[in-house]
């Protein structure tokens, strides 16, 4: 009985999803959603891509927190457009969630709209909302066991950024078994190790990125 409410709930929201998919296929606006743990760096990376690329390209970004507002204002001095999504405890964001934020955003001239989810390993790799593509966020301080004890949220990344690689010389973090088992969970799937703090990797971060939004743009052109 409780698989079928779960089943109905998961429907509802993949209609949902569906339907906001097929809004931003015709708008060619990248939608990405930001996974991750709590802490693994997610806002950190933001702030360091808006930074970046704000000159580039156009973006907007939608904030997902259990109770507060404070990844929103460490967004808002970047001066990008962002909305807070609070959850009320809730572990992860949902279609509905997202559907109504987008009335807070001017979608004219917009080519990417980067949702951070809830910090968490599980619940939002299960709850898509509309995006074109999921980015993970493992940081190493987590330890490398963590791809095989949380598979989905690696096996749907389109991109996995192993973050906080300066700490590598103080922990036990065996990076040759993680990428090994990322790539097993996910053959081919990008995989960049980066530092949000020192700047390592970033670059290719932002150019993955750069790429992801022209394709979109490429599909929307050729209408398909
Ligand atoms: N050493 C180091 N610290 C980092 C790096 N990236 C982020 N941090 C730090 O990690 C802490 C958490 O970063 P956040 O960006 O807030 O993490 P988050 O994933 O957004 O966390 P939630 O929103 O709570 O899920 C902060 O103190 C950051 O300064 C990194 O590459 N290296
Ligand atoms: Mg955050």
């Amino acid at each position: 009985m409780q698989i079928k409410v779960m089943e109905g709930i998961l429907d509802k929201n993949d209609q949902i999803s569906a339907e906001l998919q097929e809004r931003f296929r015709q708008s060619g606006i990248l939608i990405l959603n930001l996974l991750g743990s709590p802490g693994c760096g997610k806002t950190t990376l933001l702030e360091n891509t808006i930074k970046a690329l704000k000159s580039k390209l156009s973006m907007a970004v939608i904030e997902g927190d259990l109770f507060t507002a404070k990844d929103a204002e460490r967004i808002e001095q970047h001066g990008v457009p962002v909305v807070q999504i609070n959850t009320g405890g809730g572990c992860h964001l949902d279609a509905n969630m997202i559907r109504s934020a987008l009335d807070c955003l001017d979608l004219t001239a917009l080519d990417i709209i980067i949702i951070e989810n809830v910090g968490n390993l599980v619940c939002p790799a299960e709850f898509n909302i509309g995006e074109d593509v999921k980015v993970t966020v493992l940081s190493i301080t987590e330890g490398d066991d963590k791809p095989l004890k949380y598979p989905l949220i690696f096996k749907q990344a389109s991109a996995v950024l192993l973050n906080k690689v300066d700490l590598l010389p103080y922990t036990n973090f065996d990076m040759q078994s993680a990428v090994g088992d990322i790539t097993s969970i996910h053959p081919g799937v990008t995989l960049l190790q980066v530092s949000c703090q020192s700047g390592t990797g970033l670059e290719d971060w932002y150019n993955w990125l750069i790429e992801q939004a022209r394709m979109k743009r490429a599909r929307r052109a050729s209408n398909v």
